[in-house]
């Protein structure tokens, strides 16, 4: 194996990264977002609004439908779920 090789092998998946969305809807007993978002680019995915599963941990709280947020997502076998999020702005 080559070194370029070697070092192809070693590069990482695309980690998550901060992404801009604003709350659409909160529905924070089903832990359920709602979110018009920017480009996902660890999970391939173009800005559209969509609702997200959000990960236990993740405060829903102080959250207002037309809030500017970022967050990250990641992709559980097969479901998208929000596993970051904070205030933007
Ligand atoms: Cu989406």
């Amino acid at each position: 194996m080559t070194p370029e090789q070697l070092a192809m092998n070693h590069v990482p998946a695309e980690a998550p990264s901060w992404v801009e969305g604003e709350v659409r809807r909160i529905d924070a007993d089903a832990r359920k977002l709602t979110l018009r978002h920017g480009e996902i680019r660890n999970l391939d995915m173009p800005g559209m609004t969509m609702v997200f599963r959000v990960q236990e941990g993740v405060a829903l709280d102080s959250l207002k439908v037309g809030d500017k947020v970022r967050f990250m997502a990641a992709n559980d076998n097969g479901q998208v779920v929000l596993t970051q999020l904070q205030a933007a702005n």
